[in-house]
């Protein structure tokens, strides 16, 4: 078998670290009856495009993050809500490993669509970069933020009175830098890496959301494979759960240090109270029971009312 493995990101980021390694891992366990070759984002085309061209089958394996993925199955819209996982990354990615609405419920929806997930991944953290200081709702009054391509998330910047605006990450720089854009939000090491922070004055550490990733394969790939091959891909991924996530966790905390730094490109960092965190968790939490009440099914409505019950026991 010759795959191949697209992600969204480039060397140095978390998704890209993460494919090198599981091609790696895959290919060993199969003793090299699977070959394959991780792809860098660019090449093909837009987030989008990729998930078109996995939809397909033209690529095998792909690292996809939801937001790109809004019109398609809305229910992935789910991981759009702020303030609805756990602030603690770790207890955030022991859901994501266990939770049967997303690994069982929502996979189901996506396999509907023939990609199948085979892990969700915390890739750390959500912040605000901007060129005016974000430190109240009021702050995005008029603000125009990037956001990616899901109507939900256009719809929680909306909610704070920002002209909300979906890009591809490649176009972000530039988008920045001649004010096309205001503001986006990134993981601190995406910020970082990609030099949002050399077009943008200030940061804020508000932990609004945590940014997840999927690791997909195509679904009938999947399903022709045989069993020791699936059963290969399953045990690569469990192999690879704490690796991505120290993956994150590292290039995360370095990161921030490079941004504080860099005197070069000065950012203010501002990290928002518990006070502050909950003026903007006010308004998201009524769009929680919006996506439970209107933008999904019945089918999504269970998947979020089991998932809504399982943050409730990790928490406790
Ligand atoms: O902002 C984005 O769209 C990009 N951010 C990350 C962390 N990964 C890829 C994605 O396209």
């Amino acid at each position: 078998y010759s795959w191949q493995f697209v992600t969204e990101e480039t060397p140095g980021q978390v998704q890209y670290e993460y494919a090198v390694e599981f091609a790696e891992l895959l290919e060993e366990k199969t003793d090299g009856r699977v070959s394959m070759n991780v792809r860098d984002f660019g090449s093909l085309g837009s987030e989008v495009d990729q998930v078109e061209q996995l939809q397909q089958g033209i690529l095998e394996f792909g690292i996809i993050s939801p937001g790109f993925t809004g019109g398609l199955v809305p229910e992935g819209q789910v991981f759009s809500l702020q303030f609805f996982f756990p602030d603690d990354q770790e207890v955030t990615q022991q859901i994501l490993n266990e939770s049967v609405a997303l690994n069982e419920k929502l996979a189901a929806f996506y396999e509907a669509q023939n990609i199948k997930p085979l892990a969700f991944m915390s890739e750390g953290a959500m912040q605000w970069t901007g060129n005016s200081p974000l430190r109240s709702p009021d702050d995005f009054n008029g603000f125009k933020m990037r956001t990616q391509e899901s109507p939900l998330m256009l719809q929680t910047y909306g909610a704070y009175g920002a002209d909300p605006q979906a890009l591809s990450w490649s176009e972000l720089y530039t988008s920045l830098d001649r004010s096309v854009v205001d503001g986006q939000e990134n993981p601190i090491f995406f910020i970082q890496d990609a030099s949002f922070h050399e077009v943008q004055d200030h940061m804020t550490i508000s932990n609004h959301n945590t940014y997840v990733a999927m690791v997909t394969v195509n679904n009938d790939l999947y399903e022709s494979l045989p069993e020791d091959i699936q059963a290969a891909i399953h045990e690569t991924i469990d192999e690879m759960r704490p690796r991505g996530f120290e993956i994150q966790q590292q290039l995360n905390a370095d990161l921030l240090d490079e941004i504080k730094n860099d005197e070069a490109n000065p950012t203010e960092v501002y990290e928002l109270t518990e006070e502050e965190r909950a003026a903007f968790r006010e308004i998201q939490e009524p769009i929680h029971q919006f996506f439970r009440d209107e933008i999904v099914g019945d089918e999504g409505r269970e998947m979020f009312d089991l998932l809504v019950e399982e943050i409730a026991e990790y928490q406790e």
